[in-house]
């Protein structure tokens, strides 16, 4: 079925990422960061945060999270699992439907998707705590709310219990497969035998529309308090670990997916109003750890020195592999089906012009991110006078996820960016340079040959 090729550079990817995690595992599992201050001074502890997670916890990660959780204050959580971007959206709905119903986010670590395993892997290695790339106390103060994450509550690996949750199930009802749960690795990542009640229909902003999976904020959050939630529990699924049936847990709300959420319109996400992304995305703001590497990055690309300040530049996003399955009708050849380079190319030009006459800013360079290994191809961004980012030796150097972390921060840091339509990696790199830069963005049209003539 694989090459020979393909298998064996699939176990050296899967070797080198396993080292490279024992180490960042260890220091995770051992909680060094955490630990960091008792080591650091013996003195009473700097003043503490008003929202700082200590104070919505009873302590140190426990074996079960429920022994952790203070009676008095209430939690929500959801288990989502998709591309990366898929899971910020996700994580960005939660702490909004959190805001909405007054209840503490517990947020869960990134776990790798297929595109980051290339199929072959194992989840569990590579856990990101969102922390890690967030700047969270920034995004709890900006929010006013506390912010929890998992792995503060509960501890993993071998140390963490399975117990049993009872959750609202989402996806059957907007999905229109039907089935269990959004599939996810996060249940048994986290240790949990969940027991789920399907959630009413009226959640969905479409009823009856088989074709559109959003649900709505206010009527999820309608679920968080006791009359809306009473009056439309139904049997639960029983658990498949351990067969228990639980109605959905008031103490611990939790849903399976938050993905496809809005207040008023599909996609929401995208447009100006979006409460989600005024209320909570735009403060999603980077650590400063990751923001130094990427213009480290960006300073190599252009080849200028250390401390020396980089130009004003085009961010591009390049979306393709996978894309290919949403090619039009007869025009599923790479060729046909994804924008030419010619029309990315159109685009930055026009960016460039409009900058200019706006702004007076030069925004000459460009850079180019995108998910294509193809070096021909690469060949040709290089010919338009286009730089990339060297990350020959991004994983192995630092993680399998810094590739695309430091794509992301790339992109966000454009004068202008201009992507690829129906990629939420372009999608939320164009509301960052929206929201933080006020620059313009534009994302080219595909799917059959001339899709972005304009
Ligand atoms: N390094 C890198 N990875 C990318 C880029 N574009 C896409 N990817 C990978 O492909 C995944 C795309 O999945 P997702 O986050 O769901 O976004 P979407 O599918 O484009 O909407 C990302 O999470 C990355 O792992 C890119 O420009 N650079
Ligand atoms: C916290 O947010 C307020 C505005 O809500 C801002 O004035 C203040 O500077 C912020 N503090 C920090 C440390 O970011
Ligand atoms: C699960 O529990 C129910 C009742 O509690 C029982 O009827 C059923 O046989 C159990 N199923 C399995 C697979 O053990
Ligand atoms: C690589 O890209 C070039 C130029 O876009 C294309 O002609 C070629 O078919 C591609 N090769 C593969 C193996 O996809
Ligand atoms: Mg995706």
């Amino acid at each position: 079925m694989f090459t020979r090729a393909q298998l064996v550079s699939a176990i050296r990817l899967v070797a080198v990422a396993s080292v490279a995690c024992s180490g960042l595992f260890l220091v995770w599992q051992l909680e060094i960061p955490q630990n960091f201050h008792l080591w650091t001074h013996n003195g009473p502890p700097a003043e503490l945060d008003a929202l700082d997670s200590s104070r919505f916890l009873r302590g140190r990660p426990t074996v079960t999270v429920k022994e952790n959780l203070l009676p008095d204050a209430k939690y929500l959580t959801s288990f989502g699992s998709g591309g990366w971007s898929n899971d910020v959206i996700a994580d960005i709905n939660l702490i909004y439907l959190a805001m909405i119903t007054e209840r503490i986010p517990l947020i869960p670590v990134f776990l790798p998707s297929h595109h980051l395993l290339n199929s072959y892997g194992y989840a569990g290695e590579d856990p990101l705590r969102f922390s890690e790339v967030f700047d969270l106390p920034y995004l709890r103060n900006a929010t006013g709310i506390p912010i929890v994450e998992w792995d503060q509550v509960k501890a993993n690996g071998l140390v963490g219990e399975r117990e049993t949750l009872g959750c609202w199930h989402v996806w059957p009802v907007t999905e229109n497969e039907g089935g269990g749960p959004r599939p996810s690795f996060m249940p048994w990542y986290l240790k949990l035998d969940i027991s789920y009640t399907t959630a009413p229909d009226w959640i969905k902003l479409k009823p009856g529309n088989e074709n559109d999976r959003t649900s709505t904020f206010w009527s999820l959050a309608s679920l968080a308090f006791p009359t809306t939630r009473n009056a439309n529990l139904v049997p639960p699924y029983p658990s498949p670990k351990t067969n228990v049936s639980l109605q959905p847990d008031e103490h611990l709300l939790c849903f399976d997916d938050l993905y496809y959420m809005a207040v008023r319109e599909t996609d929401e996400l995208e447009q100006d109003y979006s409460p989600a992304w005024r209320f909570v995305g735009q403060h999603m703001r980077w650590t400063p750890y990751i923001q130094n590497l990427a213009t480290d990055y960006l300073r190599k690309a252009f080849d200028i020195h250390d401390g020396e300040d980089v130009p004003p530049y085009i961010a591009v996003h390049v979306r393709h592999n996978d894309f290919i399955h949403w090619c039009e009708e007869g025009f599923e050849e790479p060729e046909q089906c994804f924008a030419p380079l010619d029309a990315f190319a159109r685009r930055v030009g026009e960016m460039q012009h409009e900058l200019r006459l706006k702004t007076g800013v030069d925004a000459q360079y460009v850079v180019v991110t995108s998910d294509e290994k193809n070096a021909t191809w690469w060949e040709g961004v290089r010919e338009l006078g286009w730089v990339r980012l060297d990350h020959s030796a991004t994983k192995e150097r630092l993680g399998m996820w810094f590739p695309i972390l430091i794509d992301a921060v790339v992109q966000s840091m454009g004068a202008g960016f201009v992507g690829t339509a129906r990629s939420t990696v372009s999608m939320l790199a164009g509301k960052r340079v929206q929201s933080w830069r006020d620059g313009p963005t534009a994302m080219v049209k595909w799917g059959k040959p001339g899709a972005d003539d304009h």
